[in-house]
C-alpha cells in the first residue's frame, strides 16, 4: 500500500513539474518569429555595411602605402619660410636715425605727468639728435603750451617737428624745352661728386638727357672722379685741363647742352681753394656765367654732410650768402644717429632738404620724406 502511495506522490510531483515548465516558458508566437526574421535581416545589413567599410579602409591603406612609396623616391625639400620684403633704401638709410628720441619718449610716456624734469629730458634728447638749440627751444615752447599728457607726448612732438619740416618745395626743377643748370656746391669731402652721379642717374632713369660739367678744376683728381662716373653712366662730361677757369667749363657745357638739346647740365664745383674768400668769389662767378640767360639755373644745391652736425649750418650760411641755395642734399644720413640736423637746416636757413644720401652706391639717393624721417626719429 505504502509503495502505491509513494508512486502516486512521485507521479503527482512529475506532473506538477511538467506543468510548471510548460507555463514558465511561453511558446513563441508568430510575432516573435517575425521579429526574429527582422533581426536577422538587420544583422545581414550591418554585416554588409561592415564589409563596405572594411573595403574602404583597405583602399585607403593601399593609397597611403602608394603615397609613402612615391614619397620615398622624391627628395623632400622643406617649404621656404615666408621672406619679409627687404627694407627700402630709405628705410635702411634711417637705421641709425631710428629711435634717436624713442627711448626718452617711451620712458616719459610712462610717467604720471610731465614736469620740469621731463621737459629737460626732452630738451637734452632733441639737442643730442642735432635738432639745434633754436629749433629745440621753439618745439619745447609749443609743447609746453599744448601741455600734452604723457601718453600724448609722442604725437605732440611728432606734430611740432613736422610743422618745421612741412614747408618748402622739394622738387628738383627742370625747364621743359630749355636747358636747366644745376649747380652743386659744398665744402670738400661732403659728397658733391658722388651726389652728382646719383642725380645724373636719376635724371636718366626719368627719361631726361644730362651733361656733366667738371667745374672743380682745382684738383686733377676731381675731374677724373667725375669722368669715371660719367663713363659708367654713359653721360657726356665737358671738361678743361686742371687749373682752368671753371666759368669757362660751365660756359662750354651749356653751349654743348643747347646744341644737343640736353635737358640738364649738372655742374661740379670745388669744395676747397687756397682761401675761403676765393672759393665764394669763384662760385659767384660760375653762377653768373651759368645764369647769363636768366632762369637757366633752376637749382643751386648745397651738399651737407649729416655726420658733421651743427658745423654744417655755419658752412650753409656762408654758401647761402654767396650764391643762395634752392635746396640741400644731405649726404651720409646712413652714417649718423644725429639726423636732427635736417630739422635745424630747414628751421635756421629755410632751405628744404630735397634729397638725402643714404649710402655710397649710385642708387643711394632718396627724396626726403618728412613723415618717414620724423617717424623713425621718434620710434
Ligand atoms: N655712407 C655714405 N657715403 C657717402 C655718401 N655720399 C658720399 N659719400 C662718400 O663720401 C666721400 C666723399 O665723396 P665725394 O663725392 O668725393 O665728395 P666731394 O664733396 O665731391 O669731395 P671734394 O671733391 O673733395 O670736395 C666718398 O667716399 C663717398 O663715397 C652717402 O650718402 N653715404
Ligand atoms: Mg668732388
Amino acid at each position: 500500500m505504502n509503495e502505491i502511495v509513494l508512486a502516486g506522490i512521485v507521479l503527482a510531483l512529475l506532473v506538477a513539474l511538467l506543468v510548471a515548465r510548460t507555463t514558465a516558458r511561453p511558446r513563441p508566437t508568430d510575432r516573435d518569429f517575425r521579429e526574429l526574421d527582422e533581426e536577422v535581416v538587420e544583422d545581414d545589413l550591418v554585416e554588409e555595411d561592415l564589409d563596405a567599410e572594411l573595403a574602404e579602409l583597405e583602399a585607403e591603406l593601399e593609397l597611403e602605402e602608394a603615397i609613402e612609396e612615391a614619397l620615398e623616391d622624391v627628395e623632400v625639400t622643406e617649404a621656404p619660410a615666408p621672406v619679409a620684403p627687404p627694407p627700402s633704401r630709405w628705410a635702411r638709410g634711417l637705421a641709425k636715425t631710428r629711435g634717436a628720441l624713442g627711448s626718452t619718449l617711451k620712458a616719459l610716456g610712462l610717467r604720471e605727468k610731465l614736469d620740469g624734469d621731463a621737459w629737460e629730458e626732452i630738451e637734452e634728447a632733441l639737442i643730442r639728435a642735432d635738432v639745434g638749440m633754436d629749433a629745440t627751444e621753439r618745439v619745447l615752447e609749443a609743447l609746453r603750451d599744448s601741455n600734452p599728457s604723457p601718453d600724448e607726448l609722442h604725437d605732440a612732438l611728432q606734430r611740432e617737428l613736422l610743422k618745421i619740416l612741412d614747408t618748402g618745395d622739394r622738387t628738383l626743377h627742370t625747364r621743359p624745352g630749355e636747358v636747366a643748370v644745376w649747380l652743386v656746391t659744398g665744402v670738400n669731402g661732403v659728397g658733391k661728386t658722388t651726389s652728382i652721379a646719383k642725380l645724373g642717374r636719376r635724371l636718366k632713369d626719368d627719361g631726361h638727357s644730362v651733361v656733366l660739367a667738371a667745374g672743380d678744376t682745382f684738383r686733377a683728381a676731381a675731374i677724373e672722379q667725375l669722368g669715371t662716373w660719367a663713363g659708367r653712366l654713359d653721360i657726356h662730361m665737358v671738361k678743361h685741363a686742371p687749373g682752368a677757369d671753371p666759368g669757362a667749363v660751365v660756359f662750354d657745357a651749356i653751349e654743348h647742352a643747347k646744341a644737343k638739346k640736353v635737358d640738364v647740365v649738372i655742374v661740379d664745383t670745388a669744395g676747397r681753394l687756397q682761401t675761403k674768400t676765393n672759393l665764394m668769389e669763384e662760385l659767384k662767378k660760375v653762377k653768373r656765367i651759368a645764369d647769363r640767360e636768366t632762369g637757366a639755373v633752376t637749382e643751386v644745391l648745397l651738399v651737407l654732410d649729416a655726420t658733421v652736425g651743427q658745423n654744417g649750418l655755419a658752412q650753409a650760411k656762408a654758401f647761402q650768402e654767396a650764391v643762395g641755395a634752392t635746396g640741400v642734399i644731405l649726404t651720409k644720413l646712413d652714417g649718423t644717429a644725429r639726423g636732427g640736423i635736417v630739422i635745424a637746416i630747414q628751421d635756421k636757413l629755410g632751405i628744404p632738404v630735397k634729397a638725402v644720401g643714404v649710402g655710397e652706391g649710385i642708387e643711394d639717393l632718396e627724396t626726403f620724406d618728412p613723415e618717414a624721417f620724423v617717424g623713425a626719429m621718434l620710434e
